[in-house]
């Protein structure tokens, strides 16, 4: 209880002096929750220790990559070795090769990908070659989606309305903004009203298959495939943003889950397995539109880097492990179970959402089905409970709008002492 952090914050202070913020991404400095972030020191498993050493259960697992844990001895092991053998060549390595194959044998709508260093560079590449390949220039995504900061996904729509989106950040040219049509998640007739709206003119819809930027959000009974359908009669390209659902809901992604086929894919995250890896694919003939095939310009220094291919490599072979999602998948509906136990004996308003090992605690009275409903959530009440289970030795996402993340490393003992933190936590608010 009552960790002192002297160390994190005399760190932070000197963080804000050359970084921006204290940060490299904005979510770390936990402006969303208020107090000094922690600075981690090390982690181990389920575990993270910050700069004061106090230990923390980790529920952000890098965002979602760590679905091993931390320091996964086979990982930490491969990518040791490979950088005694060369950590970047500028040629290709049969690191990528090998990687690339056992992604496209997962994924069969993945012929043929592109390896890169960040979702956003995924993202962003996947709608180029959807331009390329339709010569058309909208795009559609969905409020609360987040499909990194490339300049087309840095938009919101007016509430709503299918309209075209009000740049959400500064730098963005209002023309670049106006190219993004913005709908709510899960509202498959705003869909269709864009599209009749936008006749011919729409080159891909990009979606989170799973919403987990906005806390968790499951897509509606048809949403997906009434998607699937606009898209394919409209000639407009599927893109399924996995980043963050692809290898963490099922060997297969979302897309298997879901037995959705999209156009394009993109991957990130756990395909690195904590090194910076993202990718983005499909069928043969949208991806050969790329140079040097084709005439869609991508490209990257460090893109299919050997030592993130090798941990994706060592990572993709321990999840296909056979029982693996099933393990997982059952130890994380078992936290959520019993933190809906807790919620409902506490009597405070707030609900579990969750998919598979993906969950998020929303302050809200009603389900979340889109990020109008997000955003009614008590982020006030979020903030303090994410301080008293830090203060328990729980690191949970410092944002209402993210998910938690449980890893293979999470056993039943450590869901059960997240647990009762959470029931102690509940009685602070
Ligand atoms: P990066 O460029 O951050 O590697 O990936 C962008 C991205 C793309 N698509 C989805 C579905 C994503 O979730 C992300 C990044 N996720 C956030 C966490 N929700 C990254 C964390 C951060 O911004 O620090």
């Amino acid at each position: 209880m009552n960790k002192k952090r002297p160390k994190s914050e005399e760190m932070f202070r000197r963080a804000e002096k050359h970084l921006v913020g204290g940060v490299n991404s904005p979510v770390r400095a936990f402006g969303a929750v208020g107090g000094t972030p922690i600075i981690g020191a090390r982690g181990a498993g389920a575990r993270v220790w910050d700069a004061d050493d106090n230990s923390y259960l980790d529920y952000v697992c890098s965002w979602g990559a760590l679905i091993l844990g931390h320091a996964h001895p086979a990982i930490a092991a491969a990518v040791a070795d490979q950088a005694r053998r060369g950590t970047s060549f500028g040629i290709t390595t049969e690191l990528e090769i090998e990687l690339a194959e056992r992604i496209c044998a997962a994924i069969p709508s993945i012929e043929k990908l592109r390896f890169v260093s960040s979702g956003t560079e995924a993202t962003m590449s996947a709608a180029r070659v959807a331009r390329g390949y339709t010569g058309r220039d909208l795009l559609l995504k969905f409020e609360g989606c987040y499909h990194g900061h490339a300049d087309s996904f840095l938009s919101e729509a007016g509430s709503g309305l299918a309209t075209f989106g009000i740049s959400a950040s500064a730098g963005v040219p209002q023309t670049t903004a106006a190219l993004t049509i913005n709908l709510p998640y899960n509202d498959i007739a705003a869909v269709q009203k864009a599209f009749e709206a936008h006749h011919g003119k729409i080159a891909a819809v990009i979606v989170e298959p799973v919403a987990a930027n906005m806390g968790v959000v499951p897509p509606s009974q048809d949403f997906l495939h009434d998607l699937r359908e606009i898209t394919l009669r409209g000639k407009t390209l599927l893109i399924f943003d996995e980043v963050i659902t692809g290898f963490r809901l099922a060997w297969g992604g979302a897309q298997a889950l879901y037995r959705i086929t999209p156009d394009l894919t993109t991957l990130g995250k756990i395909i690195g397995g904590g090194l910076p890896v993202a990718a983005y694919g499909g069928r043969r003939e949208i991806m050969d539109r790329l140079a040097p095939l084709g005439d869609v310009y991508q490209a990257g220094t460090l893109s299919g880097n050997p030592l993130a291919m090798r941990a994706g490599i060592e990572t993709l072979k321990l999840l296909a492990a056979p029982g693996f999602y099933a393990q997982l998948d059952d130890r994380a509906a078992r936290l959520a179970a019993s933190l809906r136990r807790e919620l409902t004996a506490s009597g405070i308003e707030a609900r579990v959402q969750a998919v598979g090992s993906l969950m998020t605690l929303f302050f809200a009275s009603q389900p979340v089905t889109n990020y109008a409903e997000a955003k009614k959530s008590d982020t006030a009440r979020f903030a303090k409970f994410f301080h008293a289970m830090l203060e328990r030795g729980i690191l949970l996402p410092p944002s209402q709008f993210e998910a938690l993340f449980v890893s293979a490393a999470h056993t039943d003992e450590e869901s059960d002492a997240t647990v009762r933190a959470a029931r102690e936590s509940l009685r602070t608010l």
